[in-house]
């Protein structure tokens, strides 16, 4: 090993737990089985293409197994992944209607941690080769160790997150994510499977001139967000403002977190609670953005501080770097009445 090489995810992991001394490890441990999914799903993404090169009907893979769909491959995996490591008692996922009780034993390891995560967001990309993600959020239980999971466990405010991340599958594979201490990203090296940190204590630039949204829903907006839309095209100066939208968020977010920039999918008269998941969407993305100094709201109400109602709740999503998100909040209120 080079004598600068950059530390591995591994390692951040172990030095981190070192940090809290009354840290039992089962948190580091949640977070190893994230890293091996997360291998295991950039592997399964790497090779899609070649399925749909082959012809496959997409119900074979090119070992004659059968072809899962991708988003519901990532499901199992993680799934899998979080279920051996003994210290998840419960798990939500995009793909399921209910949430998964891994266990209620109160083995002293089961007891502590849920998670809610969208195994595969933006599957719709693959078939075009754009970047898609998985994205993930933690919490402590609430109820007693030893008694049976329920819905409250999984349904938490955000400010309650112990962690989260993402894992953008992109031009390299990178896994970012906060324990509440800062944001730091770890980009793969596939050759050997090791994620090292090249992120690291990401920050969203304060100001940025990047916005995106999907413009085809315009007649949808609400007045505060047309209105915004006209400030940025209208914007003059040497920093004109940018319409870049990927149509997947976690490439949208992580590109506006390293350039400045923010996102926008807000209710409309075709998403009257806007598109995005509060529970395995915006809350895991508004901690992440918090805690890089970023901003995410629902163009009124900070994301984090909403009191789930149902598991896949739909919520607006404004997020990204904090000048802009003063700006466009302001149009909201300023329009809101014309609504
Ligand atoms: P639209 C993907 O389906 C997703 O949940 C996000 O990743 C993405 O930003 C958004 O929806 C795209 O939605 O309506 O613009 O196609």
């Amino acid at each position: 090993m080079q004598p600068n090489t950059p530390i591995t995810l591994g390692e951040f992991i172990i030095q981190r737990q070192a940090d809290f001394p009354y840290s039992t490890g089962e948190l580091s441990s949640l977070l190893s089985s994230i890293r091996l999914a997360a291998r295991v799903v950039n592997r399964e993404v790497n090779k899609a293409g070649l399925v749909d090169v082959l012809g496959a009907s997409g119900k074979e893979n090119i070992q004659g197994e059968t072809q899962q769909k991708l988003d519901v491959l990532a499901h199992n995996t993680f799934i899998d992944a979080l279920t051996s490591r003994e210290v998840v008692c419960a798990i939500a996922s995009e793909e399921e209607e209910d949430y998964i009780v891994v266990s209620d034993k109160d083995n002293g390891k089961h007891n502590k941690y849920v998670v809610l995560m969208d195994p595969l967001d933006g599957s719709s990309n693959i078939d075009v080769n754009i970047s898609i993600g998985t994205i993930f959020s933690i919490y402590r239980r609430i109820t007693e160790p030893g008694t049976p999971v329920q819905e409250q466990d999984l349904l938490q405010p955000g400010n309650k997150q112990v962690a989260a991340g993402y894992v953008l599958y992109g031009s390299s594979t990178i896994l970012v994510y906060t324990t509440g201490n800062g944001v730091n990203g770890f980009t793969l090296d596939p050759s050997i499977g090791a994620f090292y940190l090249s992120h690291p204590n990401m920050k969203f630039p304060e100001a940025g001139t990047i916005y995106s949204i999907n413009e085809g829903n315009y007649i949808h907006f609400p007045m505060g967000v047309k209105q915004y839309l006209k400030y940025c095209q209208e914007k003059k100066g040497n920093r004109p403002y940018t319409s870049r939208y990927v149509g997947s968020l976690v490439a949208d977010f992580h590109r506006n977190m390293v350039k400045g920039g923010i996102y926008i999918y807000p209710s409309g008269t075709n998403h009257p609670n806007g598109k995005l998941r509060l529970l395995y969407e915006c809350n895991p993305m508004a901690f992440i953005a918090e805690q890089a100094g970023g901003k995410a709201t629902d163009g009124f109400t900070r994301i984090l501080d909403l009191e789930p109602k149902e598991l896949h709740q739909r919520v607006p999503f404004f997020c990204g770097s904090k000048n802009m998100m003063k700006v466009v909040e302001t149009f909201m209120k300023t329009f809101s009445e014309q609504d």
